[in-house]
């Protein structure tokens, strides 16, 4: 599985408060600490709350930069903080993200074809989320679609069935799965797929437990990237293991590394 590192977002309240003070050296020692730990993407995202996106997008871009060369997820829905974002990466990065929404796609593609960046696609429309995997597979269609509009290769594209707290909305679980699965029939190549895995816990108990079963369930489900907590050393066990029982690596040597990291 692609590990795109959850870290570096606006949401925990250090980043928050680190955007606010310009204190790079926060943001810094989160892309170290996942990047050590194994991650191949960093998700960036300002926050829910941030008075100034495109100011903090550029920061956030230039001081993670600094200190890492693995490339960047831009997650937020100003495009124009996405835009601005994307200027300043060194290597081609990933948008975070695009719904079914022409007015949007169109932008959204149009930039990706320009700064030679992979895009994910949300299976939700106007009409929202909706809960059953053949909608959600009907809005894949629809991205994969419009992205080769653009000329965009389908597996330039990650399409994320949207996951959301098994506690609020627990009939989704098995849809989304199903999502994932279903959607690797889409197109040929076919496009990729990322879930948001935290969000499968917001709110609940025994968060980690929850996120590492449903990382391993969807990794099952033909999952292809995660943007997940990289410094969960449980977790990235998990999905070694999970890459050894799908046959993606051989065993032995990647696998040990990772317990050789975790002090195992
Ligand atoms: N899909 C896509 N992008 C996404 C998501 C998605 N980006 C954001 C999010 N979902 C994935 N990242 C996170 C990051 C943190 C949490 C969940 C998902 C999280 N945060 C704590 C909380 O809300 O309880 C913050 C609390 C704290 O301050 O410690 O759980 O689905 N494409």
């Amino acid at each position: 599985m692609i590990i795109i590192g959850e870290r570096i977002n606006g949401m925990f309240k250090d980043i928050a408060r680190a955007i606010k003070e310009k204190d790079a050296k926060v943001i810094q020692e989160w892309a170290r600490k996942q990047e050590e730990n194994g991650a191949h993407y960093l998700d960036i995202n300002v926050g829910p709350s941030s008075p100034a996106p495109v100011e903090a997008m550029k920061w956030l871009v230039e001081v993670t930069q600094e200190v890492t060369d693995l490339p960047l997820c831009l997650d937020s829905t100003k495009y124009d903080a996405i835009e601005e974002g994307l200027k300043l990466c060194k290597r081609p990065a990933m948008i975070n993200s695009v719904p079914a929404i022409q007015s949007k796609m169109e932008r959204v593609f149009s930039m990706a074809a320009q700064y030679d960046a992979e895009v994910i696609g949300l299976a939700m429309s106007e009409e929202g989320i909706p809960k059953d995997a053949d909608s959600r597979v009907a809005l894949a269609a629809e991205l994969v679609a419009n992205a080769m509009a653009f000329d965009i290769s389908p597996d330039r594209l990650y399409i994320d069935p949207l996951v959301l707290p098994c506690n609020v909305a627990q009939d989704h679980g098995p849809e989304v799965l199903r999502t994932l699965r279903e959607i690797k029939l889409i197109s040929d190549p076919s496009p990729k797929t990322v879930v948001g895995l935290s969000n499968v816990s917001q709110g609940t108990k025994n968060r980690e437990l929850i996120n590492r079963v449903f990382a391993v369930m969807a990794m099952s489900h033909g999952l292809d990237a995660g943007i997940v907590d990289a410094c969960d050393d449980e977790l990235m066990a998990a999905v070694a293991t999970a890459r050894i029982l799908l046959n993606m690596d051989i065993y032995c040597d990647s696998y040990i590394d990772v317990f050789k990291k975790s002090n195992r």
